[in-house]
């Protein structure tokens, strides 16, 4: 092509023809692939299969729309982050459909936070996302968290799934990372108020649940330190 026409390099072309695009995860993200090891992620989903018989997954819906999300969710901690028709996103201290709160987050899990989150606080809320073949998580902020000096962390559990994360803005550039069952995600500093979510499960991936899928736990600190 005359050279009018090529694409300027930046940090998401590549001069190298052929080569692909450089890409730069956004600053306080931090992945460990693997942290869990197969008797881990076995023990900790025995765990999450505990808590969805006491907490049973519940069907999210965007603020007045009512449409319903792909992905259905259930909480443990003090708090849970919860949305319907009415009311919104919001945490609250008892599940969305049946009132009762929810079930205490897993020892594994405070260890894990205790481990890698690097700060004072115990974590109030894990949000437990559910993905079925096909389910996807539109590009969003977690926004509804109010002490922005805690990360957010994430275990991925099942399935594949391929996940996205840009900046600031919802139109910027944007890096594809896929998260594996055992990995552990830490989500601080800007990184943490960064647009992400999830393209696609990659079915057949995992042996870990049965009849596949993929589980999502994030832990979060909602209400401030001190
Ligand atoms: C990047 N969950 O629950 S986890 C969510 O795989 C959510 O279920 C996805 O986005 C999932 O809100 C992604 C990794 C993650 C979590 C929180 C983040 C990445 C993040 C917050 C800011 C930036
Ligand atoms: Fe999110």
């Amino acid at each position: 092509m005359p050279p009018s026409q090529k694409k300027k390099p930046t940090a998401e072309t590549s001069p190298v023809e052929g080569a692909p695009a450089a890409v730069r995860l956004p600053d306080g993200f931090q992945l460990i692939p693997g942290a869990l090891s197969a008797i881990e992620q076995e023990t900790l989903l025995a765990d999450i299969h505990d808590i969805m018989r006491r907490a049973p997954l519940f069907q999210p819906r965007m603020p007045r729309t009512g449409q319903p999300f792909s992905v259905k969710m259930t909480n443990c901690g003090p708090l849970g982050w919860v949305s319907d028709k009415d009311h919104g996103y919001r945490y609250q201290p008892t599940h969305l459909d049946t009132g009762v709160p929810w079930p205490p987050i897993p020892q594994k899990l405070l260890d894990l936070w205790r481990t890698h989150a690097a700060v004072e606080g115990i974590p109030e809320a894990c949000l437990i996302n559910h993905y079925p073949a096909g389910a996807k998580m539109g590009s969003h902020r977690d926004q509804d968290e109010h002490e922005p000096r805690a990360p957010v962390l994430s275990v991925s559990l099942g399935d594949d799934a391929v996940f996205h994360v840009g900046g600031p803005k919802r139109s910027g550039p944007k890096v594809r990372v896929t998260l594996r069952s055992g990995d552990v995600c830490l989500l601080a500093g800007p990184s943490r108020f960064a647009y992400h979510g999830i393209d696609r499960i990659l079915p057949g991936t995992s042996n870990l649940i049965p009849g596949g899928g993929r589980i999502n736990l994030t832990l979060r600190r909602v209400t401030p330190f001190d």
